[in-house]
C-alpha cells in the first residue's frame, strides 16, 4: 500500500515544533503546556482522519475506528512525552506512524473487521515526576493514586486524579508500536528494519550518601567525610561493574545532587541515581547486587552512610510470539528480511504485555543517536517502517 511519506515527515515536523527548548530539541513533560498542545494537535489529526477521539482519566489520547465485528481491539501508537532536549522521533514516530497507517487502511480498505485504535500515551519517559510508564501502567490498571504534585498537575489539565483507575482496559487484544532503534545495531549491520524479540529489564536505584559538611579550608584531608568524593568513587564503581559484566549490561548515573552545593564547603550529602539494564534476569540482578555491595564497601571505607532506594524495577519482557510472526511476515511481504533485536530502551509495550499481546518494529537511528536533538532516521526507512506497520495492522484487523 502507498504511504504518503511527505505527510509523515510534515506531521513529525509539526510535532517537533511543539515544546522547543533553548539549547536544542524539545521537552514535552507530562501535563505541561507543550504536552497539552501536542495532544491537541494529534487529536485534530485523528478527527480529520475519521477516527473518534477521546481522552482517558490520565490523559492518554485514543483515536478509534470501529470494526464491523465485536471483540477485542488492535492498538498501535506510542508516547507523546519526551525527555529534556528530546529528539524528533522518540515516541512521536509511533503516534504519527500509527495514525498514518490507520488512515491509509481506512482509505484503501474501508472499515476493518476488528476495531483499530491509535493511542498517544500520555507519559513514558519519567522526565517530570518520580514515576514512568504512567500512561501504559494506567491502561493495565497498575497505578496508585497520584501524589500531590502529580494530582495538582492533572487538575490543571482538567483531569480528576480520583478517577485514574477508570483508564484501565481489558479489551485490547494486540498492541504494536513502531519506534526508532535508538542504538546503532541496525545501521552498522546495514539492515533497514528489526522485529523486537524482547525488552531489557531495568532497575532504577537512588543512592543517598551522607558524610559531614565541613569548612573546605580548615578541615584536613584525613578528617573529612566527603560525601561527593565517596559518591564519585561509587560512580566509577558502577561503570566498572557494567564493563566487567560485559555486553549487554549497561549502567548509568544520570542524576547527581550535592549538598550544600557550595564552593567552599565539604559536601555533606549526595543523592544520585543509577539505571541498570540487562536482557537476562539473573544478570540484571547480579548487576544490582554487585553495585550495592561495592558501594557499601566504598561507604564503609570512607566513614559514610549509604541508603539505597529502589525507585522501580522492571523485568525483561519478551514480545509475543504471534505478534512477532505477524510483523516478520508483514516485513517479508514488503520485501524486507527483518532482523531480530533486543531493545535496550524501555517501551510501553513492556508494560502493556501484562494485559495483551505486544510487538514492536524498529527502524535504524542514524549514528545510533537518541534522547538528543540529533535523533534522525532516513526518510526511506521511516516510510518502510510505516508500510510494514500498515501490512501488520491489515493482517491483524482486516
Ligand atoms: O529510558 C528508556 O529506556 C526509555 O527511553 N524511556
Ligand atoms: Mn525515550
Ligand atoms: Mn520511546
Amino acid at each position: 500500500m502507498r504511504i504518503d511519506g511527505a505527510l509523515l515527515e510534515q506531521r513529525l515536523d509539526e510535532l517537533y515544533k511543539i515544546g522547543t527548548e533553548p539549547g536544542g530539541g524539545v521537552y514535552r513533560p507530562l501535563y505541561g503546556s507543550a504536552w497539552a498542545e501536542a495532544g491537541d494537535c494529534v487529536e485534530r489529526w485523528m478527527k480529520k482522519a475519521g477516527l473518534e477521539a477521546r481522552r482517558d482519566a490520565v490523559g492518554n489520547l485514543w483515536g478509534r475506528l470501529d470494526g464491523t465485528k465485536k471483540g477485542k481491539v488492535i492498538v498501535t501508537g506510542s508516547h507523546i512525552d519526551t525527555v529534556r532536549h528530546g529528539g524528533r522521533l522518540d515516541g512521536a514516530l509511533g503516534i504519527v506512524a500509527g495514525l498514518t497507517a490507520v488512515e491509509a487502511l481506512l482509505k484503501e480498505k474501508g472499515k476493518p473487521r476488528r476495531t483499530l485504535e491509535v493511542v498517544a500515551i500520555c507519559e513514558e519517559e519519567g522526565s517530570r515526576f518520580a514515576t514512568n510508564f504512567w500512561g501504559s501502567r494506567a491502561i493495565v490498571g497498575a497505578i496508585d493514586s497520584p501524589d500531590a504534585a502529580m494530582a495538582e498537575a492533572m487538575r490543571e489539565r482538567g483531569l480528576d486524579p480520583a478517577t485514574v483507575a477508570s483508564a484501565a482496559r481489558d479489551d485490547i487484544d494486540t498492541f504494536v508500536e513502531l519506534h526508532i532503534e535508538q542504538g546503532a545495531v541496525l545501521e552498522t549491520a546495514n539492515v533497514p528494519l528489526a522485529v523486537v524479540s524482547a525488552i531489557v529489564g531495568t532497575a532504577h536505584l537512588e543512592l543517598a550518601v551522607t558524610g559531614r559538611p565541613d569548612h573546605a579550608g580548615t578541615t584536613p584531608m584525613d578528617m573529612r567525610r566527603d560525601a561527593l568524593a565517596g559518591a564519585a568513587a561509587m560512580v566509577q564503581a558502577v561503570e566498572s561493574i557494567a564493563r566487567s559484566l560485559g555486553k549487554p549490561a549497561v549502567a548509568t548515573v544520570g542524576k547527581i545532587r550535592a549538598e550544600p552545593d557550595q564552593i567552599n564547603v565539604v559536601p555533606g550529602r549526595v543523592v544520585f541515581t543509577v539505571d541498570l539494564r540487562h536482557s537476562d534476569p539473573g544478570a540484571r540482578r547480579a548487576l544490582e547486587e554487585r553495585t550495592r555491595s561495592l558501594c557499601r564497601t566504598i561507604a564503609a571505607e570512607r566513614g559514610l552512610e549509604l541508603e539505597v532506594r529502589v525507585l522501580h524495577e522492571r523485568p525483561p519482557v519478551p514480545m509475543h510470539a504471534e505478534v512477532r510472526a505477524v510483523l516478520t511476515r508483514a516485513a517479508q511481504e514488503c520485501g524486507v528480511q527483518a532482523t531480530e533485536l533486543v531493545s535496550g530502551a524501555g517501551h510501553d509495550a513492556q508494560i502493556l504485555a501484562a494485559r495483551c499481546k505486544v510487538g514492536m518494529l524498529f527502524v535504524p537511528s542514524v549514528g545510533g543517536r537518541s534522547h538528543c536533538p540529533e535523533e534522525h532516521t532516513d526518510p526511506g526507512h521511516l516510510e518502510l517502517g510505516v508500510r510494514v506497520l500498515v501490512r501488520a495492522l491489515e493482517l491483524l484487523a482486516y
